[in-house]
């Protein structure tokens, strides 16, 4: 059965022009995209994004970085996507990501890690709405 997953390429990674590889990436890897958009996140967005991680330290570098430019926003389809995702993108720490992962091959930094990607199903349908109608999700 299809699943959801939702996905941020991060601004260090489209400043950088590698949003193109990114994407394409994501296709070979089976994953078709049902809905994709270059956008930018305000404070309060991103903020309400971020809500899980408010407490922790890195919270306002957080949002800070998240606003500081572009991000291409879309939602991926896939059976298993939530897990197949976050196995294409690496761990956090871009140092640990396996290598051939986006992270691996294109963050430098943990805090600048190129991309997001949904931790949970529940997450997914959250996080896909947050940008999308499910009208454009169609
Ligand atoms: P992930 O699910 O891999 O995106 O990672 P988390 O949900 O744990 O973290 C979300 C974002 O917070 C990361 F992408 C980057 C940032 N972060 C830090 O800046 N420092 C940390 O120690 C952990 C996360």
């Amino acid at each position: 059965m299809s699943t959801i997953t939702f996905t941020m390429i991060k601004p260090d990674a489209v400043l950088n022009g590698h949003t193109g590889k990114i994407i394409d990436q994501i296709i070979q890897s089976g994953f078709k995209i049902k809905a994709l958009k270059f956008t930018r996140l305000s404070n309060e967005k991103a903020g309400e994004f971020y809500d899980i991680h408010k407490e922790r330290p890195f919270f306002n570098d957080l949002v800070n970085f998240m606003t500081s430019g572009t991000i291409v926003a879309a939602v991926l389809e896939k059976e298993n996507a939530v897990l197949d995702f976050r196995n294409i993108i690496g761990a956090t720490d871009p140092q640990k990501a396996e290598a051939g992962t986006i992270r691996n091959l294109y963050a430098k930094s943990i805090d600048a890690n190129a991309i997001h990607g949904s931790d949970s199903d529940e997450n997914a349908e959250r996080e896909a709405s947050f940008f999308f109608s499910a009208f454009e999700r169609f």
